[in-house]
C-alpha cells in the first residue's frame, strides 16, 4: 500500500505526471461547470461524449506552453496557465448568468457596453459556489508550496512538447470533425453560440469568434459613406409608389405578426385521409378580410429562420453563407420595423419559446429596437410543455398572451412558433392526425405538427377575437421557410400526387404562404409574385408609412410597381414568365423546361443582372454596416443600450407602462386579466 502511494507520488514528482494532473483536473472541472453552469443542451450520447472530451485539446495547447520552458519556471508558467484559463471560465460564469452568452474579445474590447447592459451589480450575479472554479489550482499550488510535489528541475525535451503542441491539433481537428458530421455547418451556419461551446469548448468558441470579429471589423473599417451612393441609386430606380387604394388602410392599428415555422404553401387546403390539415389556416388564407398570396417565396439561405427574420423586418436579404443576425446582428446598425414603428408610439415585443441565444435575438433585437423580447424564460416550464426546439405551440401562444393584454397599444408584436420544426416530434397525446405514408421518416409527421400548430393559431385567434384585439389589429401570417427539404423527392412526388420531382416542382415547393388581415380590407387571393423581402415595403404602406428613402430591397406586394421577379439567395429565380432552378430554365405559366431563343436569353440576362445586383447591394449594405452611414429622415439612431430583456426588468416596465400609458387590454379591462377568455385543449395544461 505505502509503496503504491510512494510510487503515485513519484509520477506526481515528475513533469509528465504534474502537467497530465493539472490538464486532468482542469478538464474535469470544466465538464462540472459545463454541466451546472450553462446550459449547453447536450443532448443524446454523442453530445454528451463531445462535451466530456471537448476541454481536453485545449488544456493540451495552452498548458502546454509551459512545457517548452525550463525549471521552476515551467511549473509556475503552467499555474499561471492553469489560473488564466480558470478566470476565463469564471468570468463567462458571471457573463453567461446575465446574458445567457459566452464572454469574446470583442466583447471585452466594448466592455463599458456590458456594463451598461448589467441589470445587477456584479456582486449580485456572483454566487459563491462560482469560486469553486479555482479549487484546483489553489490546491495545486499549496501542493507544490508545501513540497508534497516536488518540482522536477530536470531539462524537459523540446521535442515532446512539440508533440503535446501537434496531438493537441489533431485532437482540435478530430473533434471538429465529429461534431461536424453530427451538426452540419456548426461553423459555417453559425447558430447558436451554445452550439459551438457545447460542441468544440469554451478556447474554441473564443478563437473562433476573434477571427470572425476580425475578418467583420476589417470589412467595416474599409467600409466608407460612399459605399451606399450605388444602393441608393440602385433603390432610387425601383421605388413603389403606394397604391392609393391600400395605402394608410391600417393605420394606427395593433401589428400582430405569426412567424409560422417550416410551413409551406401545398399545405393550405392540403388533406390527409380526407382530413384537412391546417382548417382554421385554410379558412384564414380565404377570409373575406384577409389579403392572401399565393404566388410567394420564402428566400431564405443557411440562416432559415434568422434570414426570414432579418428580411420581414428590415427587407435586406440573409447572408450568402452563415446567419447575419448571428454575425452582425449585435454591432451593425439597422432601420429595423420595431424601431420605425416605435418612433410612431408603438410598443414593440417579440415572443418565442426557444432560448435568448439561438439566432443571436436577444443581441440582434436590441439593435433592431424591440421594446420586449419575451423568450423561453418567461414562460412556465415543465419537462412536457417542451419538444424539440421548445414550448410547445399551444402552450406558448397562451402563456404569451399574458405578456401581450399588458402591452400599451398601438403594439407592434411578433410570434416565433416552433413546433413545426425538423424533425417534427410530437408526443401522442397531441396528435390527431395521421401522418402521411410516403415511407419517408423525416417526412411523414410534418402534416401532424403542421396540424398541431394551425390549431394553436385557431386558439389563439379565438382568444384575440373574444378579447377585442382582433378588430384593431392587423394580423400578418407568414411561413419562414420550406419544412421539407429538397433531397426528399420520391417523398414530395407522393406527397404532390405527381410521377416525379423537377426543379420546376422544386422551385415551386418553396412557396410558403402570406396573408394579412384587417378588417379595413377587403379580401381575396392575389397571384402577385413576390417574397419575404417584399413583407416590409407592403406593411408599411398598409400603416400609412411611406418608405420612399428607406433602405428597403423589397417592394410593396399591393402597388403597380411592384417587382414581380424573386431572388432566391443563390441567384436563381422565378418570375411571372420564367423560373431558373438548379440549372434548368422553364416557362412559370406550363413548367414547360425551354432552351432559351435569342430573345428570351436576353429577357433572362436582364432578370438576372437584376437578382445578382440586389442581392449583391444588399450583401454590402449588412458587410459593411452601411446603415451607420445613413441618415434616414424623421428616425432616431437606434442605441442597443436602451434595451434590456431581464425578466425583472421587463416586468417592472410593463408594470410602469400600465400606469403612464393605460391603452393596453388589461388597463381597458379594468386592471383584470382577459386570459380568462383563452381556451386551450393542450392536455398539458389540463
Ligand atoms: C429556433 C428556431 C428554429 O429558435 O427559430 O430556427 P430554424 O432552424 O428554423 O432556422
Ligand atoms: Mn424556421
Amino acid at each position: 500500500m505505502a509503496s503504491k502511494k510512494n510510487r503515485l507520488s513519484q509520477i506526481f514528482n515528475t513533469t509528465w505526471g504534474f502537467f497530465t494532473l493539472t490538464v486532468v483536473l482542469f478538464c474535469i472541472k470544466t465538464v462540472i461547470i459545463y454541466e451546472t453552469k450553462f446550459t449547453l443542451g447536450a443532448k443524446g450520447n454523442l453530445q454528451q461524449f463531445l462535451l466530456m472530451v471537448n476541454p481536453i485539446p485545449a488544456a493540451l495547447l495552452t498548458f502546454g506552453i509551459a512545457l517548452y520552458f525550463s525549471g521552476r519556471l515551467r511549473y509556475w508558467l503552467l499555474m499561471i496557465i492553469d489560473f488564466l484559463e480558470s478566470l476565463w471560465i469564471f468570468a463567462n460564469i458571471l457573463y453567461y448568468r446575465e446574458f445567457s452568452d459566452f464572454l469574446s474579445l470583442g466583447i471585452i474590447k466594448g466592455s463599458g457596453n456590458v456594463q451598461n447592459n448589467l441589470g445587477k451589480s456584479l456582486g449580485e450575479i456572483m454566487h459563491g459556489s462560482d469560486f469553486l472554479v479555482f479549487l484546483d489550482v489553489a490546491v495545486l499550488i499549496l501542493l507544490l508550496i508545501f513540497k508534497v510535489i516536488k518540482v522536477d528541475a530536470r531539462p524537459f525535451k523540446k521535442r515532446n512538447a512539440a508533440v503535446i503542441t501537434l496531438m493537441s491539433f489533431v485532437l482540435m481537428f478530430a473533434e471538429y470533425q465529429v461534431a461536424n458530421a453530427d451538426r452540419s455547418g456548426l461553423l459555417t451556419r453559425t447558430f447558436d453560440n451554445n452550439y459551438i461551446v457545447k460542441y468544440l469548448g469554451l478556447n474554441e468558441y473564443a478563437a473562433f469568434n476573434a477571427y470572425q470579429t476580425q475578418k467583420e471589423s476589417a470589412t467595416r473599417s474599409n467600409a466608407k459613406a460612399s459605399d451606399l451612393n450605388s444602393v441608393v441609386n440602385y433603390l432610387n430606380h425601383n421605388r413603389a409608389n403606394p397604391n392609393p387604394v391600400y395605402f394608410g388602410k391600417e393605420k394606427g392599428k395593433n401589428v400582430i405578426i405569426i412567424h409560422l415555422e417550416s410551413f409551406q404553401q401545398f399545405l393550405i387546403g392540403y388533406k390527409v385521409n380526407g382530413k384537412e390539415v391546417t382548417p382554421n389556416l385554410n379558412k384564414f388564407f380565404h377570409n373575406q378580410h384577409t389579403l392572401a398570396f399565393d404566388n410567394f417565396y420564402h428566400q431564405v439561405a443557411q440562416g432559415k429562420t434568422s434570414d426570414a427574420e432579418m428580411m420581414l423586418e428590415n427587407s435586406l436579404f440573409g447572408l450568402p453563407q452563415g446567419s447575419a443576425m448571428v454575425t452582425y446582428g449585435a454591432q451593425n446598425t439597422y432601420q429595423a420595423a420595431p424601431a420605425m414603428l416605435d418612433q410612431k408610439g408603438y410598443t414593440t415585443a417579440a415572443f418565442h419559446g426557444d432560448v435568448p441565444s439561438f439566432w443571436n435575438r436577444d443581441s440582434t433585437y436590441k439593435s433592431w429596437g424591440y421594446d420586449y423580447f419575451f423568450s423561453s424564460q418567461y414562460y412556465k416550464e415543465k419537462p412536457s410543455y417542451s419538444v424539440g426546439y421548445g414550448l410547445k405551440d399551444k402552450i406558448f401562444f397562451k402563456d404569451a398572451s399574458q405578456y401581450l393584454q399588458q402591452l400599451p397599444q398601438p403594439f407592434y408584436t411578433k410570434f416565433i412558433t416552433l413546433t413545426n420544426h425538423y424533425p417534427y416530434l410530437l408526443d401522442k397525446q397531441n396528435i390527431s392526425i395521421p401522418a402521411t405514408k410516403t415511407g419517408d421518416n423525416t417526412v411523414d409527421p410534418y402534416v401532424q405538427t403542421a396540424h398541431y400548430l394551425d390549431q394553436a393559431f385557431g386558439e389563439f385567434l379565438s382568444y384575440l377575437k373574444k378579447s377585442g384585439i382582433l378588430k384593431n389589429s392587423m394580423i400578418v401570417i407568414y411561413g419562414d421557410h420550406y419544412g421539407i427539404s429538397n433531397n426528399h423527392r420520391p417523398a414530395i412526388a407522393q406527397l404532390l400526387h405527381k410521377k416525379n420531382i423537377t426543379s420546376y416542382d422544386l422551385a415551386q415547393f418553396q412557396k410558403v404562404p402570406f396573408m394579412i388581415y384587417g378588417n379595413n380590407l377587403k379580401g381575396g387571393v392575389d397571384h402577385t409574385y413576390g417574397g419575404e423581402i417584399d413583407v416590409l415595403p407592403t406593411i408599411m404602406h398598409l400603416l400609412g408609412i411611406k418608405d420612399n428613402k428607406t433602405i428597403q430591397f423589397g417592394t410593396d406586394l399591393l402597388s403597380k410597381q411592384h417587382n414581380s421577379i424573386v431572388a432566391f439567395r443563390d441567384g436563381s429565380f422565378v418570375t411571372p414568365e420564367f423560373i431558373k432552378f438548379g440549372g434548368s430554365i422553364y416557362l412559370t405559366k406550363t413548367g414547360q423546361e425551354i432552351t432559351p431563343n435569342a430573345s428570351q436569353k436576353k429577357q433572362l440576362a436582364q432578370i438576372q443582372n437584376h437578382v445578382t445586383t440586389e442581392l449583391s447591394l444588399s450583401d454590402r449594405v449588412i458587410y459593411g454596416d452601411l446603415l451607420r452611414f445613413y441618415h434616414l429622415q424623421g428616425f432616431k439612431k437606434t442605441n442597443p443600450k436602451d434595451f434590456n430583456y431581464q425578466y425583472s426588468a421587463a416586468m417592472q416596465m410593463l408594470q410602469t407602462a400600465q400606469k403612464n400609458k393605460p391603452t393596453s387590454i388589461m388597463a381597458e379591462n379594468h386592471g383584470k386579466s382577459t386570459l380568462n377568455l383563452y381556451q386551450t385543449d393542450a392536455p398539458e395544461l389540463k
